[in-house]
């Protein structure tokens, strides 16, 4: 049985832990990783594509950006289908000028990987049968299998990474933590596909026939997806049946426009709202996915953990540098406003897109009524595209009151 002793305890090789990672070396904060999966595992999972402002920025201030700027493709809008006919939001003019980056999670983590390793840190990949303990106390642990030997790691702080069906999470007992929970009926059927996408920006199609999305990850890579029910499976959809779908859902133009191939990968991902509150109890303090899951409409999920990663590696630093915990006490509600802001514009952007047959024909026709108000209406585009480029870190001052002359 092994000993050993690190600063900070990372659950999970996930964006938000090799994230925190580098900064927490940066830092000189010493840090190591547990994860499940092997690395060729985590880099075969196909899933975020667009990065907000502050998501850049920290990869930069982590010194991983270089690729990003260089391959990432700047998106100053995207257009919405409905109704038979797309619509420009102009994020760049709605915004004052801010913008999105399309670059994909897989591209962002394989960066991140090459400068753990540049670096000759240590990420355990393969640990099995990960434990946390005593996080309500000042001297935590964690431990860990490797090739059938155990581990017991000592630190000072857990950092829970370790996405939705993590085992931090679920380490807390039900007395502390409570969880807000929906899910969908339907999921997102993904095809990524060596062809060049259908459209320079991303197209987000509302159609009586179900929710699909055009997106991209560079001129000759495109990542599609098709709102499915839940009980559907890959091996029901062939790519030709894929793409007679998503031709069905889009617009004449689209439709001309599409090149079509082989897929390189297909998956299914359910659709969830759920936030756990608080994310800290004690020295445990939970991360991205597995403190929040946004469903993917509103691009949210990734940059929230970037979010999360901001907070927490700028506390563990004041600790360090400082001995102060203050950021340590408030790390949970600085992270939940901004995650309850990002949940409601997701559920928001599903319930206007998606079908829910349920609702019938008429919830149909309000929903283009909707998208019809949203994209003729400056405000209404306004507080769309303020939302989807992302809100600023410390949003949320003193509410906005505004006086006329009427009210006295
Ligand atoms: P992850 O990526 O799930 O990583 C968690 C890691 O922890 C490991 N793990 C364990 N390790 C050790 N011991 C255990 N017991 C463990 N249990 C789990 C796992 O193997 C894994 O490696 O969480 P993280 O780092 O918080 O990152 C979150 C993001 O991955 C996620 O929010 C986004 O992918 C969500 N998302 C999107 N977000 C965006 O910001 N923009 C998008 O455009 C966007 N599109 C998407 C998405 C998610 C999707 N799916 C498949 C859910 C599109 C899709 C289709
Ligand atoms: C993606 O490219 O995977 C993607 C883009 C935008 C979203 C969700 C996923 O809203």
């Amino acid at each position: 049985m092994g000993h050993s002793r690190t600063q900070v305890a990372i659950v999970g090789a996930g964006p938000s832990g090799l994230l925190l990672g580098q900064l927490l070396y940066r830092a000189g904060i010493d840090a190591l990783i547990l994860e499940r999966q092997s690395a060729d595992h985590v880099l075969g999972r196909i899933r975020a594509g667009v990065l907000e402002q502050v998501t850049m920025d920290l990869l930069d201030e982590a010194g991983v950006g270089a690729r990003m700027h260089q391959e990432g493709m700047v998106h100053g809008g995207f257009d919405l289908l409905f109704n038979g006919a797309r619509h420009r939001i102009n994020l760049a003019r709605l915004t004052g000028g801010r913008h999105v980056m399309v670059y994909g999670q897989t591209e962002m983590t394989r960066d991140l990987m090459a400068a753990r390793q540049g670096a000759g840190l240590l990420t355990v990949y393969e640990a099995a049968d990960v434990t946390v303990h005593d996080f309500v106390s000042t001297q935590p642990s964690v431990r860990y299998t490797k090739d059938g030997e155990t581990h017991t790691v000592a630190c000072d702080f857990i950092a829970g990474c370790d996405g939705f069906h993590g085992v931090c999470r679920a380490s807390i007992p039900r007395t502390v933590i409570r969880e807000y929970e929906r899910t969908y009926a339907f999921g997102w059927l993904g095809l990524l596909s060596d062809t060049p996408p259908v459209h320079h920006e991303l197209i987000y199609v509302n159609s009586a026939r179900g929710f699909a999305l055009c997106s991209q990850r560079s001129a000759s890579r495109s990542r599609y997806y098709l709102q499915v029910p839940l009980k559907d499976s890959t091996s029901q959809w062939s790519d030709e049946a894929f793409w007679d779908e998503l031709r069905r859902r889009l617009d004449a133009d689209a439709r001309d426009q599409l090149v079509t191939g082989p897929s390189l990968e297909k998956s299914i991902a359910p659709l969830r709202s759920f936030v756990a509150e608080p994310m800290r109890v004690g020295r445990l303090l939970l991360a991205g996915d597995a403190a929040h899951i946004v469903p993917p409409t509103g691009a949210k999920g990734l940059n929230l953990a970037a979010s999360d990663v901001k907070f927490l590696s700028g506390a563990l630093i004041e600790f360090y540098r400082e001995g102060s915990d203050a950021g340590i006490e408030s790390y949970s509600e600085r992270c939940l406003r901004r995650v309850w802001r990002a949940e409601r514009f997701s559920w928001w952007l599903t319930g206007l897109m998606h079908q829910f047959p349920e609702n019938g024909p008429i919830g149909q026709k309000l929903q283009e009524a909707e998208l019809d108000y949203l994209v003729h209406s400056e405000p209404a585009s306004q507080a769309l595209a303020e939302n989807y480029v992302g809100l600023p870190l410390g949003f949320g001052g003193d509410p906005i009151v505004r006086e006329g002359p009427e009210s006295n």
